[in-house]
């Protein structure tokens, strides 16, 4: 019975860890999107692709399909090398040089792993953080949300969304609607 009690205690916590999926399916924008001030258009262009291919990878990952999301990672890479960054102002340019040599690597890392769904996550993660940095400099060609996953890895992993309702990439079906919305990103 002790045994039970505890399990149950156990249980709980766990459960509560988690319980800030909060029903929130009003996804509809108040405001139309408006890309960064002093961003060219032809640099959003070019990187909507890019941003397109991580939404993909993230669903990918959050539907547990490992294949897809190497095929959506192998996508970013090519994606990456058609950005625009002719029409970048200089400290775009830097910043942009800065996070697509990451944001290569970890693709790269997640197209060649189609059987190793945890190793992608690994990469995902990191992937994740530049695609938040590459938003807030250049925008996302749409509205895109910063959610936060508290059970995955030491501390917790964020990733970017085009949707305020969780469908968690770290975690997939064992804690599929498990996160919350972190920021929303203009
Ligand atoms: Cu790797």
């Amino acid at each position: 019975m002790k045994k039970i009690i505890a399990l149950s205690a156990i249980v709980l916590v766990l459960l509560s860890a988690c319980n800030s999926n909060k029903t929130n399916n009003d996804d509809s924008p108040a405001t139309p999107y408006t890309p960064p001030v002093g961003v060219d258009g032809k640099v959003i262009a070019s990187l909507k692709p890019v941003i397109d291919s991580y939404l993909q990878l993230k669903n990918a990952l959050a539907e547990d399909n490992a294949k897809s999301a190497a095929k959506a990672g192998n996508e970013i890479t090519s994606k990456l090398e058609a950005v625009d960054t002719a029409d970048m102002t200089s400290p775009q340019r830097t910043k942009y040089n800065e996070l697509a040599d990451d944001l290569k690597e970890n693709a790269e890392h997640i197209g060649k792993n189609a059987d190793k769904i945890d190793h992608q996550r690994e990469h995902f993660e990191m992937l994740s953080k530049d695609i938040y940095d590459l938003v807030k400099v250049f925008g996302g060609g749409r509205h895109l949300y910063q959610e936060f996953c508290p059970m995955y890895g030491k501390s917790g992993a964020s990733w970017v969304s085009e949707s305020k309702e969780i469908k968690n990439p770290f975690m997939g079906a064992d804690m599929l609607n498990c996160g919350e919305v972190k920021e929303e990103l203009k």
